[in-house]
C-alpha cells in the first residue's frame, strides 16, 4: 500500500512542479492544477498517452482532498428492472441479444414492479434506481403512472431513474418535445436522473457501439432540458473497448460544457467495458492500472463537477477502495439487488449486495470517512466514529495503518 500512502500523503504540488524529471507538460499541469486552473483538452490527451499512476494520484487526490477532505459519500438504495430485453442492439449490452429469444427475458407489469418497491417498506432506503430495456409498453403513460404509485406509496423515496435513451423513445412515441416530456416527468415524480446511456458521445464510436439510440448530443440535450427544470444528474462514461482516448477527452469536454451552463450534474461515473455475453467479448478489458488513471484524469479534467463515483460492484470492492486514492469521493450503495445488466457482463461482483456496516468498514479500512448521503448529497449520517460489534468478517480488504477502523 506505499504508493497509495504517499498519494495520500503527498498535500503539496511542488513536488511535482519542481520535478526536472518530468516533461515541461506535465509539471504545467500540476501548476494548474495547484492554481486550481482548468486543465484543455491538449492537457487531457497529454494525461491519457503519457502520465503514470502516481504522478495522476498526487494530482487526483490533490484536488479530491481539497473538495472533499477525506470524506466518502455511499447512499442505501435498491436498483429495479423493468425489464432486461431490449429493442436496441448495443454491441457492449448483455440484454440486447434477449430481444431474439424475448422467453428468456422479463418484463414486469405495473404490479410486478409496485410489488418490488413494497418489499423495501420496512428498509431504510432512501432512493430507488430504475433502468433497464426499452420495449413498446414501458411508454410515456406506463412510466408517469409508476412514478405516481410510488410517491403514493413511499413520498420520501427518491426517484432515479431512466436515462436519456428510454426519454427519447417514449417522448418520440408520445409525440412531446424533450422539454415538455420532462416536465411531465418531474410532475410525476422523478427526482433525478441517472448517469446511464452516455456510452461515448462522438459519433465515430457510438454509431458501432450503441447505433439507433438517442445520439450524443440528443443525450446532452435532455439532461440541459431536466436541469432547466432545477433538477439534478449524473454522468457516465463507458470506456475501454474500442474508443481511443481522444474520444474519451472529447466526451469529457462535452460534459464540462454542458455543466459550465446548467450546473445540473452531481456526480461523474466512469464505467469499464466489461466483457462477458456481449457482442464484443473479443475485446480484453482494461487494467486496473488504466482504471485508476482514468479515475484520476476524470478528476483532474472535471473541475466543475463536485462527485466522481466508483461503480463497485463494476470493478470489485478492492478496486473501489483503492480509487479512493485516485480521485474518486462516492461508492454508490448499499445496492441490495435485482440488477442483472453487470452480472451478465461479467462484472466482479456476483451478489452486488453490501450491507452497510460492510461499506463503512471498506472506507475506514483505506483510512477515509464514511459518509452515508441521500441522492443529493445532504448527509444522512456521518459513520466516522460509529463503532460496530465485529471486526472480522472484514479481513480480506485491503487495509492501510490508520486507527479509525
Ligand atoms: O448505460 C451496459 C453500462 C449503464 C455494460 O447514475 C455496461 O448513479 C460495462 O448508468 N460493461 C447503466 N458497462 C448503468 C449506469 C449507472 C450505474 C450506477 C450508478 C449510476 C448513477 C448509473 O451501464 C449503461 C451502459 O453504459 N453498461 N453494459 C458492460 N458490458
Ligand atoms: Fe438496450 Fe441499454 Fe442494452 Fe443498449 S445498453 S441494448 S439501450 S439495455
Amino acid at each position: 500500500m506505499l504508493l497509495t500512502t504517499k498519494i495520500m500523503e503527498n498535500t503539496n504540488l511542488d513536488l511535482l512542479i519542481d520535478d526536472e524529471s518530468l516533461t515541461k507538460e506535465l509539471r504545467t499541469i500540476a501548476q494548474k492544477v495547484k492554481n486550481e486552473e482548468r486543465i484543455s483538452e491538449e492537457d487531457g490527451l497529454y494525461l491519457f498517452d503519457h502520465a503514470e499512476l502516481g504522478y495522476l494520484g498526487c494530482l487526483a487526490n490533490f484536488i479530491r482532498n481539497r473538495k472533499h477532505g477525506d470524506n466518502t459519500y455511499f447512499n442505501r438504495n435498491f436498483h429495479m428492472e423493468p425489464t432486461n430485453v431490449c429493442l436496441y442492439t448495443c454491441t457492449f449490452c448483455s440484454y440486447s441479444r434477449l430481444i431474439k429469444k424475448r422467453e428468456e427475458g422479463w418484463e414486469y407489469t405495473m404490479d410486478d414492479m409496485m410489488d418490488i418497491i413494497k418489499k423495501y417498506d420496512d428498509q431504510p432506503v432512501t432512493e430507488v434506481h430504475i433502468v433497464g430495456g426499452v420495449l413498446p409498453q414501458y411508454d410515456l403513460k406506463f412510466y408517469t403512472e409508476l412514478f405516481q404509485q410510488i410517491k403514493q406509496h413511499r413520498a420520501a423515496l427518491h426517484i432515479k431513474a431512466l436515462t436519456p435513451v428510454e426519454y427519447h423513445y417514449i417522448f418520440k412515441k408520445g409525440k412531446v418535445s424533450y422539454a415538455e416530456g420532462m416536465k411531465l416527468m418531474k410532475e410525476a415524480g422523478l427526482d433525478s436522473m441517472p448517469g446511464g446511456g452516455a456510452e461515448i458521445f462522438h459519433p465515430e464510436i457510438r454509431d458501432q457501439i450503441a447505433g439507433g439510440k438517442c445520439s450524443g448530443e440528443e443525450w446532452l440535450q435532455i439532461h440541459e432540458e431536466w436541469h432547466k427544470l432545477g433538477m439534478r444528474s449524473n454522468a457516465t462514461m463507458l470506456y475501454g473497448h474500442i474508443e481511443k482516448f481522444k474520444h474519451r477527452v472529447h466526451h469529457l469536454e462535452e460534459l464540462r460544457k454542458l455543466q459550465d451552463r446548467t450546473g445540473g450534474f452531481q456526480t461523474f461515473i466512469p464505467l469499464k467495458f466489461r466483457n462477458k455475453g456481449n457482442q464484443m467479448s473479443h475485446i480484453a478489458e482494461s487494467t486496473t492500472l488504466e482504471d485508476l488513471r482514468n479515475y484520476a484524469i476524470s478528476r483532474i479534467y472535471l473541475d466543475n463537477f463536485d462527485h466522481i463515483k466508483a461503480y463497485w460492484p463494476m470493478i470489485g470492492r478492492v478496486t473501489a477502495q483503492l480509487s479512493l486514492a485516485f480521485g474518486v469521493d462516492d461508492i454508490d450503495g448499499t445496492i441490495d439487488d435485482t440488477t442483472k445488466i453487470y452480472t451478465m457482463a461479467g462484472s466482479e461482483e456476483q451478489n452486488p449486495a453490501l450491507s452497510t456496516e460492510e461499506l463503512v468498514k471498506l472506507i475506514r479500512r483505506v483510512g477515509r470517512k464514511p459518509i452515508e448521503r441521500d441522492t443529493l448529497y445532504n448527509v444522512v449520517t456521518d459513520y466516522t466514529d460509529h463503532v460496530f460489534e465485529d471486526d472480522s468478517k472484514y479481513k480480506g480488504y485491503i487495509s492501510l495503518p490508520v486507527n479509525n477502523s
